[in-house]
């Protein structure tokens, strides 16, 4: 998708903080300076609100973390208002809600829309950001804050010939406003995480011919979704507030009752009759927090994966098949995924199952796809072959600390940050859900508001106390590396090849990014930094 020549609007020439991105991070930054009488603005690329839920329009998006669990909770008057619709909720919903939200408290008169954020340069002089516009514009700021997203810098894939094909082609990241009719079309798929998983199904339903191109089959759950009953929502309503801690000290940010046995001391009944209720249940959280030592013990593990791949083969009717779409890594190490008939999809005449393990895929052509095996002619190729994930939307941004010091370069051997909300060398930076914090191992809406609400705090204080700079010290960042490091050595996480490792992006130094920790043990560790006078951070 490209942007506009021009922005949508004048940019002010200074102003207290630049916030990069009007998705949740973004939006909600926003209001809570404003209440601090803090003069913002915020860029954002898109022509709307909502960041992923603007760019990901792909057919069958929706969310895997239900409705009244993934939803602001800064503003009561809001929960108690806004009318979800379904369990897990469309794209179209959750966008409709995010521009709710820019509505009820009026964020768009500080937003330039279709801007992209090209570069910025820390001045020490005048201890102040200089923030660089993709149209040439500049602004002066004290603070700047990325609220760029974990999953916002698309990828397409190292594939010869990308260029070559003739027919149409959509990566499922950056789908056209106005969708895409597949009616009577022959159509081509690579990639088979969440945005593939989820997009196939609807596919199949028009599409004449469907080709699933998969180099690593997921695990995937059914959502079995359905629209939200009034007794339920009114009993959340009620008491939303007990929801809402509850969510503040889970471990994923969706509260769950909490194993207490391990998958290797219950009877093979009890066993699958918990992964049953789990997988009827149709919550990721569920399954994954089935026993104590899931995401911790090889062997407890593959209790859960061969439960699962027992399911697959349930469901799916051809053997060969079947087998094809069983992954071979730990489950949960890999993102797991929420479909609607996904697997059932493999039962239909007009869907076929390249197995790229089997038969490589060699280029694209003018036609289709190569793969060792032959040539598949298609009118449409889609991608769903994910992101630069967690800092992409980072080092994309050219971004220059103390002395000239490039982000990208500091970070090329992996991302480096305390609490993955600050950098050494990149004085009043601030990262809205940075690698080396929890993220994408959790609910993103309970996340980025806990990152938000300690950053506006902790730019409070510095106002309060007449203080200019916060940095992160390099000794405090080096201690959080090793401790989230430790943390990801304890799990499976490091046995597969995913996108928390950077393994999806040829030359990406492999490190666990995310901080597996949980969002409650995170929150408290937060929170020690902020009672003892932000321990670890240089301020001045
Ligand atoms: O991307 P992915 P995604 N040749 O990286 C394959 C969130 N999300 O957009 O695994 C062939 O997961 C790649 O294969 P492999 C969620 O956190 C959430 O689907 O690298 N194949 C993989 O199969 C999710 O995890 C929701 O071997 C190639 C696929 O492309 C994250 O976003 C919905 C290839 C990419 O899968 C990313 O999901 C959607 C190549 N050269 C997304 N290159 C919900 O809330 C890549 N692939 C439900």
């Amino acid at each position: 998708m490209t942007t506009p020549a021009s922005p949508a609007r004048a940019v002010p020439p200074a102003v207290d903080v630049v916030v990069v991105g009007a998705g949740f991070s973004g939006m909600y930054l926003l209001h809570r300076l404003r209440k601090l009488g803090m003069s913002a603005v915020v860029f954002e690329a898109g022509t709307d609100v909502g960041g992923t839920w603007y760019w990901n329009r792909y057919p069958g998006a929706r969310v895997d973390v239900e409705s009244l669990a993934y939803s602001y909770s800064f503003s009561a008057e809001l929960e108690q208002e806004y009318p979800w619709e379904e369990r897990y909720p469309t794209q179209p919903e959750i966008l409709k809600y995010a521009q709710h939200v820019a509505d009820r408290f009026d964020l768009r008169r500080d937003i330039v829309f279709r801007t992209r954020v090209s570069g910025a340069t820390w001045d020490d002089e005048s201890r102040s950001w200089l923030v660089r516009t993709e149209h040439a514009d500049a602004v002066t700021a004290r603070f700047l804050v990325m609220a760029t997203g974990c999953l916002s810098a698309s990828k397409m894939p190292e594939i010869p010939g990308l260029d070559t094909f003739k027919g149409a082609t959509y990566h499922t990241a950056h789908w056209p406003h106005e969708g895409v009719d597949f009616t009577g079309q022959r159509v081509g798929i690579i990639g088979t995480g969440s945005s593939g998983v989820q997009s196939i199904p609807v596919i199949a339903e028009q599409a004449a011919e469907l080709t699933v191109f998969q180099r690593t089959p997921a695990y995937s759950l059914p959502a079995r979704n359905r629209r939200l009953r009034p007794d339920e929502v009114a009993a959340m309503r009620a008491d939303y507030r007990s929801y809402r801690q509850a969510q503040k000290e889970s471990a994923a940010g969706v509260p769950v009752v909490v194993p207490t046995k391990s998958a290797l001391e219950v009877s093979d009944s009890e066993r699958h009759a918990i992964y049953e209720a789990a997988w009827e249940s149709g919550s990721l959280v569920n399954l994954l927090s089935t026993f104590t030592d899931l995401s911790t013990s090889q062997e407890a593990n593959d209790t859960a994966k061969s439960w699962i791949h027992g399911k697959i083969h349930d469901i799916v009717d051809d053997p060969q098949v079947a087998a094809d779409l069983c992954p071979d890594y730990p489950v949960g190490t890999k993102r797991p995924c929420l479909d609607t008939n996904y697997y059932e999809t493999y039962n239909r005449d007009n869907v076929h199952l390249v197995n790229l393990r089997r038969t490589p895929l060699v280029e694209i052509t003018e036609r289709g796809v190569r793969t060792a095996e032959r040539e598949h002619e298609f009118d449409v190729i889609v991608y769903a072959t994910g992101f630069d994930a967690m800092t992409g939307s980072l080092t994309n941004v050219d971004i220059r600390g103390r002395d000239g010091l490039s982000l990208k370069e500091t970070w090329s051997a992996g991302p480096r940050t305390y609490l993955g909300i600050g950098s050494a060398g990149f004085p009043n930076l601030f990262m809205i859900t940075g690698p080396g914090s929890p993220s994408v191992l959790s609910n993103m809406i309970v996340s980025i508001e806990q990152h938000v609400d300690w950053v506006v705090d902790l730019v409070e204080h510095l106002r309060d106390q007449g203080l200019r700079t916060v940095e992160a010290l390099p000794e405090a960042q080096d201690a959080w590396v090793d401790h989230v490091n430790e943390i990801a050595g304890y799990t499976l996480y490091p046995k597969a090849n995913s996108w928390y490792l950077g393994a999806n992006v040829p030359g990406k130094p492999r490190v666990f990014m995310p901080y597996a920790g949980g969002v409650g043990a995170y929150r408290k560790k937060c929170d020690e930094v902020a009672e003892k006078g932000y321990e670890g951070f240089a301020i001045a």
